[in-house]
């Protein structure tokens, strides 16, 4: 349950400023942030910081640590799972911080290419798999329907991918789009017999659809929606939003294999610095971003 007094409806920030589910306000999170799924992959990469300033758990489970790296303010945000959570991240988010922000989303996937258990995806667009409910009640049309993909921001993707390239290794980072289900089962071609799913042939129509289609997950299409939706823009010599996407694969769709919980521990301690070290070379200075006064850094940098 929340806890501090809600001023408004339509826009809920507390009396205290904080927002509704992830309970953060101004000057608790950077313009600079990492944002996972797994609350535990967020504070282990998170230890990799330099210091650590600030930590809340929010009552919807969304999890904020804010601290320095070399010397500027980093936020790794976790957000469990789907893009409602994605959304409520990042427009929460764009509430409390003033400046530009640049999201990078390190996460987990299944492998639709040749890519294999342990190797990392970065996601150069996005598109969206949905349910297709008038299939399912009404029998119109295909039973998932296949949204365009959208770009990701060129710039901080390429300095992700070759600071992950850097850390793992060139020949374990695969480029490509990625499809953004609204499930983990049906929408993501998985065959079972509980539920009538109708996605038997899902996989193939993606693989026709989208050449160069490599993974599958839930959040990347809604980060990457949303920052091109920003209305910040339309002010600004680049997108006030910015963000990338990297994935390692967990599952192997394609060979049916799954990561061991060594490796992927292993993986996730190898990307905590080369994703923060893009955060940085991206945002190399605190010019134009969120005011230092107020701010959980103020008297740190
Ligand atoms: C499913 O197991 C979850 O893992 C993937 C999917 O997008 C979904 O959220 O990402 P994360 O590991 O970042 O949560």
């Amino acid at each position: 349950m929340p806890t501090e007094q809600m001023t408004s409806a339509n826009k809920p920030l507390s009396t205290e400023g904080r927002t509704y589910h992830i309970e953060t306000r101004s000057g608790e999170v950077s313009n600079r942030i990492l944002t996972v799924g797994d609350p535990k992959r967020a504070q282990k990469m998170a230890s990799y910081l330099d210091k650590i300033l600030f930590t809340h758990s929010s009552h919807r489970g969304f999890l904020t640590i804010t601290g320095l790296y070399k010397g500027l303010p980093i936020s790794v945000v976790a957000i469990g799972m789907g893009l409602s959570m994605m959304d409520f991240f990042v427009r929460e988010s764009r509430m409390v911080i003033e400046g530009p922000l640049s999201i990078v989303r390190f996460g987990s996937c299944g492998s639709i290419c040749q890519a294999t258990s342990g190797d990392i995806i970065v996601a150069k667009s996005a598109f969206a798999i949905g349910r297709n409910y008038a299939f399912f009640e009404e029998g119109e049309g295909e039973p998932y329907l296949l949204w365009k993909p959208v770009q990701a921001d060129k710039d901080l993707t390429r300095v992700v991918k070759r600071k992950l390239s850097e850390a793992v290794g060139a020949e374990h980072v695969f480029a490509g789009s990625v499809g953004n289900a609204d499930s983990f089962y049906g929408s993501q071609g998985r065959i079972g017999t509980d539920f009538y799913d109708c996605n038997e042939g899902l996989l193939d129509r993606i693989r026709e659809k989208y050449e160069d289609a490599s993974a599958l997950e839930m959040e990347s299409h809604m980060l990457f929606h949303l920052a091109q939706a920003s209305t910040g823009a339309k002010n600004m010599d680049r997108p006030s939003i910015r963000t990338a996407c990297a994935l390692m694969v967990f599952a192997d769709r394609t060979g049916n294999k799954f990561i061991s919980p060594e490796d992927s521990e292993r993986l996730v301690e190898i990307a905590a610095r080369a994703v923060f070290d893009a955060l940085v070379e991206d945002m190399p200075t605190q010019e134009g971003l969120h005011p230092a006064a107020g701010s959980v850094w103020e008297n740190e940098i």
